[in-house]
Parts: structure tokens; C-alpha cells; sequence
């Protein structure tokens, strides 16, 4: 039993409460503690096995006897009572943009129907069109969002919301009558998928009816979703949402703390300032009256989100912390953490090339390399079972050095600072040993070991093969460790915990692999990977050269897992990489 499997159990549980018209609150708690058990470093077991669950944070009596109950009957009563009450399709349909739980309820009671394909004929004939308080507008918006759904699913890449937001906060930015804009939501929290993307402006009333016009005006839109007082919400072409919501300036610092979220950390905050006599909303931050209410004739002055912190003593918590994962506790103590950011990388590790699966050549990848500023390249083509991707046989990889070592010369007779380092992305075979012979593997300035077959092993095997690669002493850092693809394949069980653990022990660096399909090391192992010390490089995995951008996203991922510089491998030059490879 992982404490992944918990949490889906527990996070099951969450959304049939909604379905169900359950308590909000109690609701909430179920979502909380799912948070909560993913984040935690040790394994629930321990816990469940020292009677200690109520220990963790957020885990009350009543969830501590869920989850007791799911480990000695592999289910719960709560979880199972509520399958009798809600209909198994009814779950997807929270999937449906602008259909609430509320209304589920009431379409799913009224016309006894559960699937989603139901819904949508439902929708077509009119059936939905004439239940009270919903309407033909409403039946509309629905059809429009299964068929979007349908098309593109409910959530995007990070670099996808990326070519969305970024355009678009630039030209609202740039609307006349704008004061502020940024931009909010999980975006701002640098989060791997976006559901839909927030932009929060503060302009006069005035201005707030031309903004919202230029705004669904704008090329990307397709669809109006919504056009109110305060908020704008639009459809592009790629069935992406932007929510665009203006307020005044002076609630703009609590509104852009609000809208940011997360949810989690946006509770905390707000039962701090109760504790404080305050109370905190999205339009600001208020004194409490004697019955303990907002009384909004006495705000308390903060005006910026920093303001807003200090007064909740708190220093500020950059955006990418706020996800209730120990930032609390940090940023009570200390200023700021130090984060990595794009400025300190100084080299592109995990490249490929033409010799493996690659789509430029050594030298056009370093060149690409150089233009953007970068010192040094390390090349790590495929090996040699890796044969679906051009994985090189001996002969390839002794070709290729010479072929590194002759670049590496011209450079230096050009009087150029810039040079390749020879490297490899090795298959872990299945039983945890590497590609190559142990003096092949010796020729190598760093090898990165990576899984990419076998990925659905169960779990003890595939801790075992992890193991045994981390103790390889030619192994630098571990490649993508779960293989995940975002939003269409699954990661490999593993307890990266332990992995964690035991790659910090042994000086293995754990990539953050950059690609926008992986960014794997997922960044919620960040207070391990902290704790442990470990070492992170963050690379772009790229196969061609526009791949090396991908690492704008890598130090996204990277900040949100509180990786300072001195922890990441590629913002160390390259005498100091080269001194690191041959120390560690
Ligand atoms: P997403 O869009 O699913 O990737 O995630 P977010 O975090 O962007 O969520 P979204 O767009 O639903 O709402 C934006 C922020 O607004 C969210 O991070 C926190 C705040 N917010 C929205 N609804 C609630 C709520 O019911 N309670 C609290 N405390 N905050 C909320
Ligand atoms: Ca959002
Ligand atoms: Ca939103
Ligand atoms: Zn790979």
C-alpha cells in the first residue's frame, strides 16, 4: 500500500462528497489530507503501524480510521457508502467546465442519466434546456464543453498554457487604462498542467467594459464562456480557458493572492489572519468586529502581497511555494530561499545528435549551444539497446569521442571557451546493470542512467534495478526516474523516497528532466530531495535544437522543488563540472 494509493482513495472520496451535496468542509478535509499524505517523506505505513497517523498534520481522528480501515480491508466504509449513493459516470462529468457539482446533482436526479454521452444527447434534445434554473443557454454551454473536453481534455501542458497565457498577458498588460496585470492561477505556481489560465488586471471602473471588450476581441479567443461585471472568461482554439478578471488597485495585492491559490495555501492564510483578529479575502485584508466577522469599514492597510504576509507574519512566499508543502513553516523563519533561476545555468546537459535519435549534429547542437550563451554541451546519445532510437554500438561510441575530441580542439585553437563533454544516456537493462562494458562506461565524462523499457514492472523489481544503477560507480545521475509522460502515461511504481535517499548517500545527481511531457523529478519530492541534499541537473533532453529551450521549464520545476544553484550541477562551469565528474 503506497501512500499514492491513499491518497487517490482519499482524494475518491472528495469529489463523491461534492457529488453527493455533502458538507463542503467535510469535503475539503478529505482533499487536505490526500495533500498532505503525498507530500509526506516517510511511507503511511509506519504510521498506520505506530498508531501514529493523528501525528501527521491535517489527519484528524475520523480520516485516521479510513485509512486504518483501507489497509485492513483495502476499502473504506465512507468511500463505499457514498458509491451507493453516487452513480460511477457521474465522477467525469466534474470534468465539465462550467457544470458544478450542484448541478450534476440536479440533472443527474432529475433526468436519471450518468454518462457523459447522455448528457450530451440530453443536452442536444432539450431535456436539459427545460429543468429549472438551467436553460437553453446553459444546455448550450454544456454541449460545447463535452465537445471541447472530448477534443482536447481537461488539462494542458505547461508549455502549452505557456503559448496561451504569454501573448495574452502581454497585450492585456498593454490595454489602455491598465494599472496591474499579471498573471495568477496555477501558471504563477508553475504547476506541470494548467486547467485553465488566469489573468488578473487593476484598472478604474471606468476602463474595465473596454478592457473585457479588447480582451474577447483578441485572435486567440473563438468562444465567449462568460462576460460579467468583474470577469471575462474565453475559449481558443485549442479548447484552452483564460479567465480574465479585473479589480480595483487597492484590492488588487489580495486578489492576486487569492487567485493564485493554491486552494491549500489560500486556507492557511485565511486562518491565519483569523488568528490574528484579521480576516483575509479576496478583496483584502480586514479587521474582525466583536461577533468575530469581516468588517470590511476597517481595512488593514497592506499594499502589496508582501504587506499582506508581514502582517500575517510571514515573509513573502514566492508563488511557486504556495501549495501548503512546509512553505509555512520556511518562510516564518527565513527571508527567502535561494532559487535557482535561468541566469545561473551555464551548460546544457543530456543532449542528443544525429548518432542515436538526435536531429542535428554534434556541432550544429553546440553551435545552438553558444548563440544562446551557454559554455559547455554534453552530449548523451542512446545506448546500444536502445535500438528503437539508434542506441550506438561500441564502434559508434568510440567514433563519436573522436569526433567530440576533434570539436573540442578546434575550439580551443579558435580561442573559443566553449567545449563538449562525452556522455551517454544508458538503458538501465532490466535487472539494473548498465549498457556497456565497465571500460567503455570508464571513457565517458558522465553517464546518465535511464529506464525506457520494462517501466510497468511491479514495484520491489523495479526498486531493486533502481538500486543497483544508483551503486554502479560510472553512474553520474539518474534520467527521468519515473517515466512519465504528463497527461498520457503513467509513472513507474517506485518508492523515489527511498531512491531519493539513497542516490543523495551515494553523490548520484537526479535529473530534472525538462521536457514539458516529463518534468520528472516531479517537483513534490523537492523537501526530500532538500532534506537529503541531493544533487538535481537540469536538463533538456533535447533531440533537436530548439529542445534546448526546454529548460526554461526545468527551472521552473526546479525553483517550485527548492533547488538552490548550488545544488543543481549545469550552473557550475565548466572546470568545476569537469573537477565534479572526477571527485564524485
Ligand atoms: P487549475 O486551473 O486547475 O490548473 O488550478 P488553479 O489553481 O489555477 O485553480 P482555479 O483556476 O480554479 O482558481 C484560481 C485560484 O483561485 C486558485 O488557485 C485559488 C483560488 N480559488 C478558486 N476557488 C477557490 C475556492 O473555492 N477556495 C479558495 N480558498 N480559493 C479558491
Ligand atoms: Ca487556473
Ligand atoms: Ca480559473
Ligand atoms: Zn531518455
Amino acid at each position: 500500500m503506497t501512500n499514492q494509493e491513499i491518497a487517490e482513495k482519499l482524494r475518491e472520496v472528495y469529489n463523491l462528497m461534492q457529488l453527493a451535496g455533502e458538507n463542503r468542509f467535510r469535503a475539503i478535509a478529505f482533499d487536505r489530507a490526500a495533500q498532505t499524505i503525498e507530500a509526506l517523506n516517510e511511507e503511511i505505513i509506519k504510521h498506520i503501524d505506530e498508531d501514529s497517523l493523528t501525528d501527521i498534520k491535517g489527519i484528524g481522528k475520523s480520516i485516521a480510521e479510513d485509512i486504518k480501515a483501507y489497509h485492513e480491508t483495502s476499502t473504506m466504509p465512507v468511500l463505499e457508502a457514498l458509491k451507493e449513493k453516487v452513480p460511477k459516470g457521474l465522477m467525469e462529468w466534474l470534468n465539465i467546465s462550467g457544470l458544478g457539482p450542484k448541478n450534476i446533482a440536479k440533472i443527474h436526479k432529475e433526468l436519471g442519466i450518468t454518462e457523459i454521452t447522455e448528457l450530451k444527447e440530453a443536452c442536444q434534445s432539450g431535456a436539459v434546456a427545460d429543468l429549472p434554473g438551467l436553460g437553453k443557454k446553459s444546455a448550450e454551454k454544456i454541449l460545447k464543453s463535452i465537445e471541447y473536453l472530448e477534443k482536447f481534455g481537461e488539462r494542458a501542458r505547461l508549455d502549452q498554457a505557456l503559448d496561451i497565457a504569454e501573448p495574452m498577458f502581454e497585450f492585456v498588460k498593454n490595454l489602455d487604462g491598465v494599472v496591474k496585470c499579471e498573471i495568477a492561477g496555477s501558471l504563477r505556481r508553475s504547476r506541470e498542467t494548467i486547467g485553465d489560465i488566469d489573468i488578473l488586471v487593476a484598472a478604474d471602473q471606468e476602463n474595465t467594459e473596454s478592457i473585457f471588450d479588447a480582451f474577447v476581441e483578441h485572435d486567440l479567443v473563438v468562444e465567449v464562456l462568460g462576460r460579467g461585471e468583474t470577469k471575462s472568461s474565453i475559449r481558443t482554439e485549442n479548447g484552452r480557458q483564460v479567465d480574465l478578471r479585473i479589480v480595483s488597485e487597492k484590492e488588487y495585492p489580495a486578489a492576486l493572492m487569492y487567485f493564485t491559490g493554491s486552494k491549500e495555501h489560500n486556507i492557511v492564510m485565511r486562518q491565519r489572519a483569523r488568528e490574528r483578529g484579521m480576516a483575509l479575502n479576496e478583496y483584502g485584508l480586514f479587521k474582525l468586529n466583536d461577533e468575530k466577522e469581516t468588517d470590511f469599514d476597517q481595512p488593514v492597510n497592506a499594499r502589496s502581497e508582501k504587506e499582506i504576509y508581514r502582517k500575517l507574519d510571514l515573509h513573502f512566499i514566492p508563488p511557486e511555494h504556495r501549495e501548503d508543502r512546509g512553505e509555512f513553516e520556511f518562510y516564518t523563519e527565513n527571508e527567502t530561499m535561494n532559487l535557482v533561476s535561468d541566469d545561473d545555468i551555464k551548460g546544457v546537459i543530456h543532449a542528443h545528435s544525429t548518432y542515436s535519435d538526435g536531429k542535428y549534429t554534434i556541432k550544429q547542437m553546440a553551435e545552438a549551444c553558444i548563440e544562446r550563451g551557454y559554455d559547455y554541451l554534453g552530449i548523451s546519445d542512446h545506448s546500444r539497446t536502445a535500438a528503437y532510437a539508434g542506441g550506438l554500438t561500441i564502434d559508434e561510441v568510440k567514433r563519436q569521442w573522436e569526433d567530440i575530441n576533434e570539436l573540442n580542439e578546434s575550439y580551443k585553437s579558435e580561442g573559443k571557451e566553449f567545449r563538449i563533454f562525452k556522455g551517454i544516456e544508458s538503458d538501465i537493462l532490466s535487472d539494473g546493470s548498465l549498457d556497456y562494458p565497465d571500460d567503455i562506461l570508464d571513457g565517458f565524462d558522465f553517464v546518465i542512467a535511464s529506464v525506457h523499457s520494462g517501466l510497468s514492472m511491479p514495484q520491489g523489481q523495479m526498486m531493486e534495478r533502481f538500486l543497483r544503477a544508483i551503486e554502479h560507480p560510472a553512474t553520474t545521475m539518474l534520467g527521468h526516474p519515473t517515466g512519465r509522460l504528463l497527461l498520457k502515461r503513467d509513472e513507474s511504481k517506485l518508492n523515489l523516497n527511498q531512491i531519493i535517499d539513497y542516490a543523495a548517500q551515494k553523490n548520484v545527481a537526479i535529473e530534472i528532466n525538462a521536457n514539458p511531457w516529463r518534468l520528472d523529478l516531479d517537483w513534490r519530492y523537492g523537501n526530500k530531495a532538500k532534506e537529503t541534499g541531493l544533487i538535481t541537473s537540469i536538463n533538456p533532453d533535447a533531440h533537436s535544437t530548439d529542445g534546448i529551450d526546454y529548460i526554461r521549464f526545468g527551472v521552473m520545476i526546479a525553483r517550485k522543488a527548492k533547488f538552490d544553484p548550488a545544488r543543481v550541477l549545469n550552473t557550475k562551469s565548466a572546470e568545476e563540472f569537469k573537477a565534479w565528474l572526477k571527485d564524485s
